[in-house]
């Protein structure tokens, strides 16, 4: 082992606050890049440990690191200005080093955002970290992406094992590991969207190194399902199809959830996706309206098929029994109570099993965020902003937006309103034969009926609502 000491955090949007849906790939990947190099590496998940700042603090105390790396999400930008003037007070010669989207997009202001960074990294840095770390010639990193995908190493979950990732709104989907086997969107045309700018070309692993880490996944390391947070999987591609036809062949029963558009999914598709293990999907819905599904660019076909793919994939979950999560968006520019209401009955409606509602929001490195500037409606200041009637692009304030969306979720996903929905998921559960998570989701019935009912998902930094 070399003298450097590594501490890479993944930030958490509130301090004490636990959200536990997926692994920080990102630092766990860089992990075991400096590992392999004999560098000594610690990871904490700060928004899955749901860690005190004092108890950082007093960690800091006690570990002599040398260098801190954290992922810096641009909504979540001050508390990792703060764990790194925090990390200089405790240790003024420890060496700061930010990485991720925020940095990313932010090229040329991000020193000028905190005093306290020494290094900051833009785009993907699993191959460059150690000579970072070992032997850092500038200050700005512009690294682009990385085009071969097998080069990249397999994440080091063992700082993790720990905690227990295995939540998705409210369902239980087993003690989960993460996964990424594509980088980029292979559609990466919409409008609202970040992906262009932030994850680049569309590159694809091997599918042996897939089955690979799968197996190890599962026989070693021992989780009950696995999360594929790839943007979009194309399911009726032959390359995702080699995949699950190799995951059947070779005995990996473990079930799996993934991120998927609707029109990927046909029906030779969805039936080699159940067989291969999928137990659900979500999928980003947007909007059935066709001037917004237009404004959104969110497919090739004329806007009004938009909804029929809806539709197709919505029966096929139904046909072939997997949970099926639709995110769709209330309150775009110029967006009418009307337009916002057709939506959610649309939700209410159709035979998705559960709605996420999302307040539009203005991201850097998006077409509409770019437009509104030009439009002098955003300053380029405003770079992460939910949408507001200040902008003059809405009628509707935020929190009215974010009444809305509560308001929303509640119509759709309430147990009183709809109650044919829960069955529904039942008998998915049931058809899936996977006992565990059964037996875990019927358990938990109770605390998700209290949570729809007397929670209210939105608790938002002030920091979040002005960009
Ligand atoms: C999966 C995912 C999630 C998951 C899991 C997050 C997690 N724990 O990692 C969930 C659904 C929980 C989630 C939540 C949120 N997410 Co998210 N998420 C993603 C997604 C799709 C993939 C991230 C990922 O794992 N990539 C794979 C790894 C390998 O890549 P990576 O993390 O980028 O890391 C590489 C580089 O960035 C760099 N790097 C990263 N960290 C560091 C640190 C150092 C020191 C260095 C040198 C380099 C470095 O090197 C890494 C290896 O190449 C991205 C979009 C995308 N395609 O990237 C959005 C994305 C990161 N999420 C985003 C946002 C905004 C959020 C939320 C704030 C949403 C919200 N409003 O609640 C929350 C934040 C929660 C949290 N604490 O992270 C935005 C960030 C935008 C921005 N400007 O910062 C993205 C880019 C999506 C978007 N809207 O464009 N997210
Ligand atoms: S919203 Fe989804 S499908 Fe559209 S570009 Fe972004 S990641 Fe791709």
């Amino acid at each position: 082992m070399s003298e450097e000491n590594v501490l890479l955090i993944h930030p958490p949007f509130q301090w004490g606050v636990i959200d536990r849906f997926c692994q920080p790939l990102g630092v766990l990947i860089l992990a075991s890049a400096l590992k392999n190099e004999g560098i000594k590496v610690k990871v904490i998940d700060l928004a899955a440990e749901g860690w005190s700042q004092k108890k950082l603090a007093n960690y800091l105390f006690q570990n002599n690191f040398t260098h801190i790396g954290i992922t810096t999400i641009s909504p979540f930008r001050e508390i990792v200005y703060s764990i790194l003037r925090m990390a200089k007070k405790i240790n003024p010669k420890i060496i700061t080093i930010v990485g991720g989207p925020h940095p990313t997009l932010q090229k040329k202001e991000i020193f000028s955002e905190c005093e306290a960074i020494d290094y900051a990294v833009s785009g993907e840095a699993e191959l460059e970290i150690v000579n970072i770390i070992r032997d850092p010639k500038k200050k700005f990193y512009d690294l682009g992406c990385i085009n071969d995908l097998d080069l990249v190493p397999l994440p080091d979950r063992s700082h993790v094992r720990h905690l227990a990732y295995n939540e998705l709104s409210g369902i239980y989907m087993g003690d989960s590991a993460t996964m990424k086997w594509v980088r980029g969107c292979p559609w990466r045309k919409c409008r609202f969207c970040t992906r262009t700018e932030l994850s680049m070309t569309y590159r694809q692993k091997s599918p042996e190194k897939i089955i690979e880490e799968i197996a190890i996944i599962q026989h070693e390391l021992k989780y009950e399902n696995i999360i594929v947070i790839d943007d979009s999987l194309k399911f009726n591609s032959k390359y995702i199809q080699k995949i699950l036809k190799m995951k059947i062949k070779e005995g990996l029963d473990i079930p799996f959830w993934a991120l998927a558009r609707a029109d990927q999914i046909n029906e030779a598709g969805a039936k080699l996706m159940r067989r291969a293990g999928l137990s659900g999907i979500q999928i980003g819905l947007e909007s059935v309206v066709p001037r917004f599904v237009e404004m959104y660019r969110k497919t090739s076909f004329p806007s009004h098929i938009w909804r029929e793919k809806l539709d197709q994939a919505f029966e096929l979950g139904d046909k072939y029994n997997f949970i099926i999560i639709a995110s769709f968006i209330i309150g775009a520019p110029t967006e009418k109570a009307e337009e916002i209401w057709y939506d959610i009955n649309y939700c209410k409606n159709s035979k998705l099993d559960f709605a996420q509602a999302f307040p539009f929001q203005y991201l850097k490195g998006s077409e509409m965020w770019a437009e509104a500037v030009e439009n002098g409606q955003l300053t380029s200041n405003h770079f992460y902003t939910y949408n507001d009637k200040k902008f003059g692009t809405t009628t509707y304030t935020t929190q009215e937006l974010l009444d809305l969306a509560l308001e929303a979720e509640n119509q759709i996903n309430s147990p009183f309103l709809n109650p044919g929905r829960y069955v529904r998921i039942i008998r998915k559960f049931i058809k899936q034969k996977n006992w565990l998570i059964f037996r875990h989701n019927i358990s938990r019935i109770p605390v998700l009926f209290r949570k729809l009912i007397l929670e209210h998902p939105y608790e938002l930094l002030p920091d979040e609502l002005h960009g």
